[in-house]
């Protein structure tokens, strides 16, 4: 059967089917995805008033396309106190934060109390907070430093106040590419696992693609396609994010970058093979907030959010080092036409505007 015919009905696509995606013009691979996104959501835009956290940068890992933990390139080493991550969070929550979205780098010096320990404290303090916290990276790098099964992590994450996990560390799954990126870190293999024992709790995550750099579109399928099985199994996902590749202050060298158009079909393609996804996010930090609202056509649903503050991607280039006020991000996606739901972080609706 022709693969639009395919698309059309609804048939789950093969590997092949999902490369051959690639070849479909944008606007014709934007019609599909935009077909489905409608038929889910109509003309709704999910995001939420969030505030990212990034306590420490440093990182016993390397990976090529991290500007953000401190190296010989980026010399300036944190580590936030309790107090200090407590008081990020306070002022947050007075400005109308409903969720805070702490990653940290892997530092080997201050001890799982040191991760756990902020997380309780938020908890305590404001119960109502939604914490969105530790990449599976930073799961398994807590297994590998400190001699803990990810089930003692995860079931320490759960003790200590930990509502969600996001999708961070994933970057792709293929092998070869994963090693020269980010030999050492978590692998595909243990990145899943650490995902599906987090929804074998009953618990929520999103999933991450980094792409842009030295991957192949085939790669990004297959990326794609792990996600897609593992949801199969378990429904934890909510979210899948493409987080576009950054390119200053890194040690990675890329030449070729993805345009705009190759982005889109990307977001379009996430829509139509991950059939079992709810959301697909144009995280705009990483896409540029324009590409993000064109991304609305092209099938994503969700933006983010206010994000306030982030430390990761803005610093290898991303525009989120500020965050966006929530009445531009709410005129924004009005004026392109779509309507801005606020969701909490569970993709529950909170305020229609
Ligand atoms: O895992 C690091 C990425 C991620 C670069 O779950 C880079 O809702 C681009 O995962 N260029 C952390 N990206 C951020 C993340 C995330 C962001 C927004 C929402 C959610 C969610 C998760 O940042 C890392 C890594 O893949 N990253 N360096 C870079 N140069």
């Amino acid at each position: 059967m022709d693969l639009i015919e395919k698309v059309r009905n609804k048939e789950r696509l093969s590997r092949e089917e999902g490369e051959a995606l690639y070849e479909l013009d944008l606007y014709t691979l934007g019609e599909l995805a935009d077909t489905i996104r409608r038929e889910k959501y109509g003309r709704k835009s999910f995001f939420n008033v969030n505030r990212h956290i990034n306590p420490t940068n440093v990182c016993a890992d390397i990976c090529k396309f991290c500007a953000y933990s401190a190296s010989r390139k980026n010399p300036n080493q944190y580590t936030m106190s309790h107090e200090e991550i407590l008081a990020i969070a306070e002022n947050s929550v007075k400005n109308g934060a409903k969720e805070v979205h702490i990653v940290s780098a892997h530092n080997p010096n201050d001890g799982v109390e040191w991760y756990m320990g902020a997380f309780r404290k938020i908890r305590e303090r404001f119960p109502d907070l939604h914490i969105k916290a530790m990449t599976a990276a930073e799961v398994d790098f807590l297994h590998r430093q400190y001699g803990l099964s990810y089930d003692e992590v995860l079931d320490m994450m759960i003790e200590n106040g930990v509502d969600s996990m996001p999708g961070g560390g994933a970057e792709i799954f293929d092998e070869e590419v994963r090693e020269y990126l980010c030999k050492g870190k978590v692998t595909s293999d243990q990145w899943l696992e650490i995902h599906r024992k987090w929804h074998e709790r009953g618990r929520e995550s999103n999933a991450t693609m980094l792409f842009g750099h030295v991957e192949t579109r085939a790669h990004r399928i297959d990326h794609m396609l792990r996600l897609r099985d593992l949801q199969d199994e378990t429904g934890g996902f909510n979210a899948f994010i493409p987080l576009v590749y950054q390119r200053d202050n890194n040690f990675l060298k890329v030449t070729e970058f993805p345009t705009g158009q190759e982005i889109l079909k990307t977001y379009a393609i996430s829509r139509i093979l991950l059939d079992n996804i709810p959301h697909i996010k144009a995280y705009w930090a990483t896409s540029t907030i324009n590409l993000a609202l064109i991304a609305q056509e092209f099938g994503a649903d969700d933006l983010d959010g206010t994000i306030e503050k982030e430390a990761i991607q803005s610093a290898a280039g991303a525009a989120s080092a500020h965050g966006m006020p929530l009445e531009d991000f709410v005129a924004m996606i009005k004026n392109a036409g779509f309507i801005p739901v606020e969701r909490d972080s569970l993709y529950n609706e909170l305020k229609v505007y």
